[in-house]
């Protein structure tokens, strides 16, 4: 299993602290998302999944994107300005990208539809797109919509990793074997598996190869 940066990559990695995080701007559609001027990291996940809490753990700012306990609110592309500074590059503005939740359930077919094109969209024409972190909450085995929609960024040849959230509310053993169940998932359908983050927002875990990780793919 290699869930995370082994040890020797980590080394390699370019040591990323984010120093400033803003709220900039909610928009609906791609069209009237900021100028992509800078290069750009989105998150997306299950509505619920902990995207808001993982953002405010990166930033260590715990009131910067909203969270709750009411899944389905935010149906915005709702956008940060992040200023971060590595050992190699001084300073680096970029924009990190809090996407709508998917698989709410009580949400309707036809705001399903909206939502899928909203993101299809966003997705596949918003060039400034370095990456896009598919939270998976480790509690569950696979889910189908989670499946779904990383075949579907396959399809679309978009690059992604994958964070497991809420890791603290795991016994180590059930973590390993819910990581473990979807790797094997994954494996029926793709040749290799992407790069993959264990997380809690609660407990800060995954902080530093995650913005390691950033670092570098904006780099890239
Ligand atoms: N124990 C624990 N709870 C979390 C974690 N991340 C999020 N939560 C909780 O899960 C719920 C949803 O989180 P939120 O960030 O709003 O999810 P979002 O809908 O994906 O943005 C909230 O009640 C959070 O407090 C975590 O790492 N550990
Ligand atoms: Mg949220």
């Amino acid at each position: 299993m290699k869930a995370t940066a082994s040890p020797a990559d980590w080394l390699l990695l370019p040591d990323m602290q984010i120093i400033q995080a803003s709220y900039l701007i909610s928009k609906p559609d791609v069209a009237q998302c900021p100028p992509a001027d800078r290069p750009e990291f989105a998150f997306i996940g299950r509505s619920n999944v902990g995207k808001s809490s993982l953002i405010n753990m990166l930033c260590g700012n715990q009131r910067l994107a909203k969270t709750s306990a009411t899944p389905g609110k935010t149906q915005m592309i709702n956008h940060f300005n992040i200023v971060s500074r590595t050992g190699k590059k001084q300073r680096q503005e970029w924009y990190l990208v809090d996407l709508p939740g998917y698989g709410y359930a009580k949400t309707s077919q036809k705001t399903r539809k909206s939502w899928g094109s909203m993101i299809e969209n966003y997705l596949r024409k918003r060039e400034n797109l370095r990456c896009t972190m598919v939270l998976i909450d480790s509690r569950h085995e696979p889910q189908k919509v989670d499946i779904e929609f990383i075949n579907q960024m396959g399809e679309w040849q978009l690059p992604f990793a994958v964070a497991f959230t809420k890791c603290d509310k795991m016994k180590p053993g059930g973590l390993e074997r819910n990581v473990q169940l979807f790797q094997q998932t994954l494996l029926e359908t793709w040749d290799g598996l992407p790069p993959m983050f264990l997380t809690s927002a609660e407990k800060g875990l995954g902080k530093d190869e995650m913005t390691a990780f950033i670092a570098e793919t904006l780099e890239g």
